[in-house]
């Protein structure tokens, strides 16, 4: 065995074990990361006061610039650095093991920040105002691409850093039978990851080649369908890690087990199984693929992504209330929910995450899937009103309900403002919520996504919108600009914290790890509730859950029926 000098810190306030490697590397990704969403963040703001139609504040060119980079430095460098962490988290704490091959992680560290900070270069310039989807042949500035693809290649070695680190746990003797539920998750998103990457890689290399001019041509459906395997699988990504906090929440939170550790394992493996298939969702306005391909995809392959997703979101809940009854929270159908921390924004914030994510981004999701119900929302203002409720309020909001319990068993800092950051999942989260039902009620009356004046004030022919119209745009514009705001308290408490936070003790160090102990068996506990079920309120729950859906989808096959007259 090589003997590779290192130190384990034990953290006394959580009992995870630490390695020094990866604690410094951990850090390092976290921070950058919430540097990034300060920046797309400050763009917000510009993109925010620009679509709410009293302010009209940015020129056209502007705005896309602007937009571009809130898009990209959100849901890449903010999301992946974050993941990164994550990822070191899952492999080297969880399984109390050092990290593999520390310094090529600091190199892919490096070739993260080089290529986020060449991208955003290339956007402020001003010739690459691409949007984050960048479709070709609309063309922006070499550096634009090299960025992207830097970053990509640094985020690929996170990866195998990450499958390293299970190797070296596994070889070391770390831990006893299969990884732990959470490992496992990431696990899931490390592979899905290595998908995406290599999808982004086929179709941006030869973008960026075409930017210098080596290549004559990229095929306009080429470059959609591969580019999408990427930002379809990307955001699949983000799913199996943000739901891999919930289950290391819950554990946290409340010490819940899972309900079924088989069929969280199974669900996590339906990811990798359907999920690429999917992609196809964001293909179905497009002419040359017939509708045959279109439908097989989006219809019954995708259900079985959509199923492994509402397994975490029954599993996941249902664990939380099993713990709560077994702690004595056993009246009716909710006192396990109303007796819940709340005034914990590491678990107030998941819970806000999980509902929205599910009734919010869930709902919209399959809805628009579907190859009929597309053509109400294609390319209107629906579109981000959806993906803000599972990039923003499932991945975003979760990532900050696991900062608050980095702060001091990670960074090692007394948290500054208590109170605020209590609020503050609630601020933000349910600010969201409203950002996003009112971006979705007007892209439901056709505002457009791409245009960034619903006015278009200027242009010869007026189109008269119902002013529900103007008002919901409105509120988007206000209830932004709060959510905004929810953000602004996220950075201060977390950057403030490490600033000026009381330092708080390390705990004790060793030169050795302390492997998993062999946990007692656990006792089937029986936790049978009201009715038999072991989780009452979780299956009332996905009751309405299940009602809202069919009330929803069958609204919008009503209102697509309304929008041609046959007669
Ligand atoms: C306070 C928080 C945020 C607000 C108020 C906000 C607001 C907006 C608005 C108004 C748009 C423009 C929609 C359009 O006109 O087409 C937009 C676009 C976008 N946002 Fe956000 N956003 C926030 C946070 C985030 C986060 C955290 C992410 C990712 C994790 C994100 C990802 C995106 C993406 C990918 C786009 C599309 C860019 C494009 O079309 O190229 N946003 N956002
Ligand atoms: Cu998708």
């Amino acid at each position: 065995m090589t003997q590779v000098q290192t130190t384990y810190r034990t953290c006394p306030r959580s009992g995870l074990q630490f390695e020094r490697n990866a604690e410094n590397l951990m850090k390092a990704n976290a921070f950058v990361a919430v540097v990034w969403l300060l920046i797309g963040g400050l763009l917000a703001i510009g993109v925010v006061l620009t679509r709410w139609p009293a302010f009209r504040w940015l020129e056209a060119d502007r705005f896309y610039q602007v937009l571009t980079a809130h898009g990209i430095d959100m849901l890449i460098f903010w999301i992946i650095f974050f993941e990164i962490a994550v990822l070191y988290f899952a492999s080297s704490t969880l399984l109390r093991c050092r990290l593999a091959t520390p310094k090529i992680a600091w190199l892919g560290f490096a070739l993260m920040v080089i290529g986020s900070v060449t991208t955003n270069v290339a956007v402020y310039r001003g010739a690459s105002s691409v949007m984050m989807t960048s479709y070709v042949p609309m063309m922006a500035e070499p550096a634009f691409y090299l960025g992207l693809i830097l970053f990509a290649v640094g985020a690929l070695v996170g990866c195998f850093v990450f499958f390293g680190t299970l190797v070296v746990a596994k070889r070391d003797k770390t831990y006893e039978g299969s990884v732990p539920l959470v490992t496992f998750g990431a696990i899931t998103a490390a592979i899905i990851a290595v998908f995406t990457i290599a999808s982004g890689a086929i179709i941006l290399i030869p973008t960026w080649l075409m930017s210098m001019g080596v290549v004559k041509e990229v095929n306009a459906l080429v470059y959609r369908t591969i580019w999408w395997a990427f930002g379809h699988s990307s955001q699949q990504i983000n799913v199996a890690a943000h739901i891999s906090v919930w289950y290391l929440v819950a554990a946290i939170a409340f010490g819940a087990k899972p309900m079924s550790e088989r069929v969280s394992r199974t669900a996590f493996l339906l990811y990798i199984l359907f999920l690429q298939l999917a992609s196809a969702h964001h293909l179905l306005a497009d002419p040359g693929l017939s509708t045959g391909w279109k439908v097989v995809n989006t219809s019954y392959f995708m259900y079985f992504a959509v199923l492994a997703s509402m397994l975490h979101g029954l599993t996941i809940p249902g664990a939380m209330e099993v713990a709560q009854r077994q702690k004595g929270f056993t009246k009716g159908l909710f006192e396990w929910l109303r007796k819940a921390p709340w005034g914990n924004p590491t678990f107030s914030g998941v819970f806000i995450a999980l509902i929205g994510f599910g009734f919010l981004g869930g709902i919209s999701g399959v809805m628009m899937g579907t190859e009929q119900l597309n053509m109400i929302i294609h390319n209107t203002i629906y579109v981000p009103g959806h993906f803000h409720a599972t990039v923003v309020i499932g991945t975003t909001l979760t990532f900050m309900a696991l900062t608050y319990t980095l702060i001091p068993v990670l960074f090692r800092r007394e948290m500054i403002a208590p109170k605020l950051a209590q609020w503050q999942p609630y601020l933000f989260g349910l600010s969201m919520y409203a950002f996003v039902l009112v971006m979705m009620g007007a892209g439901t009356l056709g505002v457009s996504r791409r245009h960034w004046d619903m006015a278009f004030q200027g242009s010869p022919l007026a189109y008269e919108w119902p002013g529900a119209a103007y008002l919901m745009m409105g509120m988007v514009g206000l209830t932004g600009v709060i959510a905004i705001v929810g953000g602004a308290i996220y950075i201060y408490v977390t950057v403030g914290s490490l600033l000026w936070g009381r330092k708080l003790e390390g705990g004790a160090s060793a030169a050795t790890f302390t492997a998993i102990p062999r946990t007692a068996p656990t006792v089937a506990a029986q936790t049978t509730g009201s009715m038999g079920f072991a989780a009452p309120g979780t299956f009332t729950l996905a009751m309405v859950f299940l009602l809202a859906f069919v009330l929803y989808y069958f609204i919008n096959w009503k209102y697509l029926s309304t929008l041609w007259g046959l007669s």
